[in-house]
Parts: C-alpha cells; sequence; structure tokens
C-alpha cells in the first residue's frame, strides 16, 4: 500500500460522511482545522475531513519530499527542469537580503540594484519631474504586456488603488485586439504619456505589436525622436529593448530565473510602484518574504500553504472535484481570481510527470471566480445545488478601508453565511417546519456537505496582498510537489501561438493554397472571401 492508496481507501469512509455531522459531533472541530498567520486566518475545518484525512494527508506531503522541494526552491536548485533554471521569485522579496545563489553569484546585489533603479524613476515621474519630449509633466502611464508582464501589476494597482497616487492615470494594454491600444489612446495625450513595455522575451507578438503602434503614435505627434523621452522597458533582452529605440538607461532588467506569472515582485511592478510609491511597493514585497519565511519554516500541520494546497489535492485528487472557485468578498480584489487562474491553470494545468510519464489522477482544477456578493445573483446557484461539486475559497477583510453605514457588516454577514450554507445545506424536514409547499420541497433542498476555505485578515494593505498572493504562490507549488509536475513550465501555449503565425500569411495571401482541415480551410476562406 502506498499513502495514494490508503487516501484512495480513506474516500470510502469520508464520502459515507456529512459535513453537518462532523460539526455536530465535534464542537472543537474549529480548534482542530484552523491555522494563523499574523492577522490571517485560514479555517479549513469546513471541508470534508477528519484526524485521519488530515494525518493521511501530512504523510502524502512529507512522502513527496515536500521539505526538501521547499529548500530547493529558496537555494535557487534548477527546479524547473525541463527549462533548466531555478525559479527565485522568493528572490525579488527576500527582504533579510541573505545571500541567494545562482551559479555561484548571490542574486541579492543586482535584485537591490534594479529596485533603487525603480525607486529613482517612478519618485521621478510621481514628482512630475520626468518629463515627456515637449517638457510636460507625465500624466497617463499605460502598461504595454500580456500574461505575467500584465496580470500581476494589474490586479495589484486595482487592490491597492486605495493607496494610489490621483495625479497620475493608469491603463494596461494587453490584447493584440486593436481595440484595446485604441480606446486606451483615445484616453490619453501623446505629450503627457509614457509607455511602459513590459516583456521578459521582448518578442512577444502582442506585446511587440501593440508597442509599435504606441512608437507609431508618438511618432506621429511628437516626431520620431520622441520615443526615448516615452518609452521605458522592462525585459531581459537589451538587445531588443535598444533596437525598438528606448534607451538603456530607462530598461529595467529582470532575469530568467522570474517566471512570468510570477514576477510581479520584479520590475515587471514598476507600473505599481509609479502608482503606489516606493514605499507601499516596499511593503507588499515585505508581505511576501514574511510569508515566505512562513512557509520554509513552519511545520506542515500550521502552515497556511501547505494546509490549503492539501485540502486542494484531497478534493479535486481524491474526491473527484474539477473546479475551483475563489471568492473574494473585497472589492478591490476583483481581479485576483483572473490572476490566481494564469498563476494556478498555467502552473498546474498539466498532465505529465517529471519522470515523463502520463499522470493516472487528477491535477490542477478549473479555476473561477469574482468578487463580493455579485456572483451570489449568478453562478452561485451551481455551486449549492448544481452536480458539480466546487470547492470555493472565501477571502474578507474584517475591516473595510472604505467603512460605509453599515456595508462591511452585510459584506461579511453574507461571506460567513455562503460558507455555512454550502456545509450545512436544507433539509426536506427543515423546509416541511417551515411550511413550504410541498410541490417546491425537492426544488428548494440543499444536500449541503459542498466544501470550502475561508480566509480572513485584517483590511487591505500593501503587506496584506503580498501574504495573500505569496500564500496562494506556494499552495501552487505544494501541489506541483505533490503530483509531480514542473509548475514553472508552460509549454501548453505554444501550440496555438505556432499555428496563428502559420495562418497569419494564409488570411492575407488569398492565392496561397490551403492544406489544413476542411473546417479551419473553410474558416480562413470565409474571413479571406469576406475581409478585404
Ligand atoms: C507566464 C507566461 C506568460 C508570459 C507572457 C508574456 O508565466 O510565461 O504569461 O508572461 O507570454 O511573455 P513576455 O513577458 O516574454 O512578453
Amino acid at each position: 500500500m502506498t499513502i495514494y492508496t490508503d487516501l484512495l481507501e480513506h474516500t470510502k469512509t469520508i464520502e459515507k460522511t456529512n459535513l453537518k455531522a462532523l460539526f455536530e459531533n465535534d464542537p472543537k472541530r474549529f480548534e482542530k482545522f484552523h491555522a494563523e498567520f499574523q492577522d490571517m486566518l485560514l479555517d479549513y475545518s469546513k471541508n470534508k475531513i477528519t484526524d485521519e484525512t488530515l494525518s493521511l494527508l501530512l504523510k502524502l506531503a512529507k512522502t513527496s519530499h515536500l521539505k526538501e522541494a521547499i529548500n530547493d526552491m529558496f537555494s535557487g536548485k534548477r527546479i524547473n527542469t525541463t527549462e533548466n533554471r531555478p525559479v527565485l521569485h522568493i528572490a525579488l522579496r527576500n527582504r533579510s537580503n541573505t545571500p541567494i545563489y545562482v551559479d555561484d553569484e548571490d542574486v541579492m546585489p543586482k535584485i537591490n540594484k534594479v529596485l533603487k533603479q525603480m525607486q529613482t524613476f517612478s519618485n521621478k515621474v510621481r514628482a512630475g519631474e520626468f518629463k515627456g519630449a515637449t517638457g510636460k509633466e507625465i500624466k497617463d502611464v499605460v502598461n504595454i504586456g500580456i500574461g505575467g508582464s500584465d496580470l500581476g501589476p494589474k490586479m495589484a494597482l486595482e487592490a491597492l488603488s486605495f493607496y494610489k497616487t490621483p495625479k497620475l492615470n493608469f491603463h494596461f494594454v494587453s490584447n493584440v485586439d486593436g481595440t484595446d491600444i485604441t480606446e486606451t489612446l483615445n484616453k490619453c495625450n501623446p505629450e503627457t504619456t509614457l509607455f511602459i513595455v513590459s516583456s521578459k522575451t521582448f518578442t512577444t507578438q502582442e506585446t511587440m505589436t501593440n508597442a509599435q503602434t504606441a512608437k507609431d503614435w508618438i511618432s506621429v505627434h511628437l516626431g520620431q525622436k520622441a520615443t526615448k523621452h516615452h518609452f521605458v522597458a522592462v525585459s531581459t533582452n537589451i538587445k531588443a529593448v535598444k533596437a525598438f529605440g528606448i534607451d538603456a538607461k530607462n530598461m529595467f532588467v529582470f532575469w530568467d530565473f522570474v517566471g512570468g506569472r510570477y514576477s510581479l515582485w520584479s520590475a515587471i511592478g514598476l507600473s505599481l510602484m509609479i502608482g503606489i510609491g516606493y514605499e507601499g511597493f516596499i511593503q507588499l514585497l515585505e508581505g511576501a518574504h514574511e510569508l515566505d519565511l512562513h512557509f520554509k519554516e513552519t511545520p506542515f500541520e500550521k502552515n497556511l500553504p501547505v494546509l490549503l494546497a492539501l485540502m486542494g489535492i484531497w478534493n479535486t485528487t481524491y474526491l473527484g472535484a474539477e473546479s475551483y472557485a475563489v471568492l473574494p468578498y473585497d472589492q478591490y480584489l476583483d481581479k485576483l481570481p483572473l490572476y490566481l487562474q494564469q498563476l494556478d491553470m498555467e502552473s498546474n494545468g498539466k498532465s505529465v510527470k517529471k519522470n515523463k510519464k502520463e499522470v493516472d489522477y487528477m491535477t490542477g482544477p478549473i479555476l473561477f471566480g469574482t468578487a463580493g456578493t455579485n456572483g451570489q445573483h449568478s453562478f452561485y446557484q451551481l455551486i449549492h445545488q448544481g452536480t458539480h461539486i466546487v470547492p470555493a475559497d472565501f477571502i474578507a477583510p474584517i475591516y473595510s478601508l472604505n467603512e460605509t453605514g453599515n456595508h462591511h457588516d452585510i459584506l461579511l454577514a453574507n461571506v460567513i453565511a455562503q460558507s455555512e450554507a454550502l456545509m450545512r445545506g436544507k433539509t426536506k424536514e427543515e423546509l416541511e417546519a417551515e411550511g413550504v409547499e410541498k410541490d417546491l420541497i425537492p426544488f428548494k433542498t440543499f444536500t449541503g456537505n459542498r466544501p470550502s476555505n475561508t480566509i480572513l485578515f485584517e483590511k487591505m494593505t500593501p503587506k496584506a496582498l503580498g501574504r495573500l498572493i505569496a500564500l496562494y504562490e506556494h499552495k501552487v507549488f505544494v501541489q506541483g510537489v505533490i503530483w509531480n509536475i514542473n509548475s514553472f513550465d508552460q509549454f501548453g501555449v505554444e501550440l496555438g501561438k505556432q499555428l496563428a503565425k502559420a495562418v497569419l500569411p494564409e488570411l492575407l495571401n488569398k492565392k496561397q493554397k490551403l492544406n489544413h482541415d476542411s473546417s479551419t480551410n473553410a474558416l480562413i476562406e470565409k474571413v479571406r472571401s469576406l475581409r478585404r
């Protein structure tokens, strides 16, 4: 028997149990199944687990050599095996400044140097000292990037917009759809606009197409020489940045050991730093660093990312849940589900193990979600009464940054009630006692017994956001280790991009013979025939 088969066997016992009964039979259940770190509380007691489940899951973590894997990541080992790279987003926020070595080089000095460069630059923009080609102050900052070079700063700037300078407007252009850049440029004045071209490779089709359009816009309005006054770059590719016409002193570097979806903490966060200021950005890094130390040093049974990961593994791999909802009850976190969708699904949406064999178990779930009570008036129907079991994470701050009347009490009452409703449901007997019409009873019954976690923290600050994101990053890491997949590559996004490169000339050259399947050929023909 392996731990895997032990857990499979154990599902038979759990399938016979009911969450509501587990609570009724054990008044200490919450006490047993929660963990805290600083002001953050993780309540995982509303999962279908018992003492035995938890001890088996902790054993699973141990036998998966999780401790060693954590140490490997923190010490700069090349754990991204398919790309032969270390994974060191933790170094970007290593506020203790302890040396971290890659090929005998301590990476901390170069990380600190870029942070300093970002500080000087962001201060200048915020103070109105960085001027455009005609000598005017910058008013609009446009980040051009996609995926990992877009979602992090976009999500975080919205999450921390309470702390944002009112003097500047921020825009994020990512989609290659011309509407994205056109609508953004319509809101900006070329004389007072700064573009941050964010691209690790500086070759990404969408980003380079958008950047070129922005460059043409500046040229048309201010002349060709204006580029260097209105563009800065964040990249690893110095040569391409220079070729684009961006001054080397206005380039902010990062490195191969930072994965795109883990790059918010690097110079990719430049727009965020301009928005909330250097101090705010450092607070974000500090929050993440605190969580890093907690993750590295805390025994698994009290370790928030490990516990959150184990609940996910239990629900997905053992109990068969295919999806996973992240439901932040804080308007500022509206884009968190979008951000976590990339973090989780691009990292763990894999079906080949590190040993090249196909997995025969379920890995990363389908993640979705939305902020506040909005979802309650829409897809929560399925979560409460549908045929799918959707484990959910409810996330809420105890205080609102905008305490207004009784809004926040209502919000908190809702988030707490949702997890209770999912857990306990509503029985036929309860409905009868309420005098519900007999014919409607089947439709109004709630089975309950549906799992969720609740994460509470004091309030939305840069530090709190840092902790929250790091919590999810490490959760994803732990799951990748246990599933024995490489969470740090993303070959699955390549094929579509490659094929698009072949289709593009075929759309443009109507005489080119088509050699695809009948559907693809017909779609190309249709576009050819209708598009002049
Ligand atoms: C993230 C992915 C991906 C990447 C984008 C943008 O982990 O690698 O989302 O961030 O494809 O890539 P560039 O930064 O190279 O433009």
